[in-house]
């Protein structure tokens, strides 16, 4: 290899260097922008004993992100609606009420389960087996959507 071979390689490879760099520095400036979404967790939607057209999804919303993010809708094509609810006990007596939007701080997490947050779903648009899987949406307020599988199980008496 000649002098000037050489030099072109060392510069050639320098820049192989740089352009790696720079495409490793772009997809972390990716995951903590916009692309970073929630994740859904551990879903499953608990039928109800006999027919009833109302059924209620659990699971963990989760924000590996730097940024909050706040829930503000959740739908289904399964299902004709589906709300955000919270279950407390007032005055000793169990009352669930709508929870407008979900905030969900950097790095946090929204738990739902029996007896506290739930995902209130109405009206299957067909009768659900244990097993089967449904997908849910939920957007958020920056617009963004993310969607969720849930695992659709007995109720355990
Ligand atoms: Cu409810």
């Amino acid at each position: 290899m000649n002098a000037h071979a050489h030099r072109l390689a060392c510069r050639l490879a320098a820049i192989v260097v740089l352009a790696t760099a720079a495409a490793v520095v772009s997809s972390a400036a990716l995951a903590t922008g916009k692309s970073c979404m929630p994740v859904v967790r551990d879903a499953w939607v608990r039928l109800p004993p006999g027919n009833m057209p109302m059924m209620a999804g659990f699971g963990r919303i989760e924000n590996r992100c730097g940024m909050p993010a706040t829930v503000v809708r959740a739908s289904s094509p399964s299902f004709a609606s589906v709300e955000l609810h919270e279950t407390k006990l007032i005055d000793g007596v169990s009352r669930m009420r709508p929870v407008p939007e979900l905030r969900l701080e950097p790095n946090g997490a929204a738990v739902l389960k029996p007896g506290g947050l739930h995902l209130m779903l109405m009206k299957p648009s067909a009768p659900l087996n244990p097993g089967s899987r449904v997908v849910l949406q939920f957007e958020l307020a920056d617009g963004g959507k993310v969607l969720g599988e849930f695992e659709v199980r007995k109720a355990v008496p």
